[in-house]
């Protein structure tokens, strides 16, 4: 009975070894080359347009709506997309609500950065606007809300 105990641990412990090594290196490679760089992908878009609201505000437009609301857009924009199954024309009453450039450039910043329903750890899970939008719109549909955008003269395109 000791001696069978024995074996059976020598034999898996190896493969427990080995698991555990590759779950690490799966861990480290995720680290350096997955999540952090797509992440970093995004504060650079981020920093984008946080510019190019500076640059819209510098030129004198001047947004149609308050920070607040342009909060509470974003919120419903995400409870649109959250889930199976998509409310569109929740998305495209909020693109008709765009009057000119910087108002989406600050639905944009709004929105910000947030965890796209399906985690995939591959393509990382953190997504901007438009990531979320090109996820859960057909191709037609992104193309109805830029339609709704350039009618408003907006020229940003998702
Ligand atoms: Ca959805």
């Amino acid at each position: 009975m000791q001696m069978a105990k024995t074996i059976q641990a020598q034999q898996v412990m190896p493969w427990l070894l080995t698991a555990a090594a590759g779950y690490a290196v799966v861990k480290v490679l995720d680290k350096f080359f997955g999540k952090s760089a797509h992440d970093k992908g995004l504060e650079e878009t981020d920093k984008t347009v946080k510019n190019e609201i500076k640059n819209e505000q510098n030129k004198g437009t001047r947004a149609s709506y308050s920070d607040a609301q342009f909060k509470t857009l974003a919120d419903t924009l995400e409870d649109a997309m959250a889930g199976p199954g998509t409310d569109e024309n929740k998305i495209y009453q909020a693109m008709v609500m765009m009057k000119n450039n910087l108002d989406i450039l600050k639905l944009v910043d709004a929105f910000g950065i947030r965890n796209y329903w399906i985690t995939s750890r591959l393509l990382g899970t953190n997504k901007n606007l438009g990531q979320w939008l090109r996820s859960d719109l057909s191709p037609d549909e992104i193309y109805q809300a830029n339609l709704l955008l350039a009618n408003n003269g907006v020229h940003y395109q998702f």
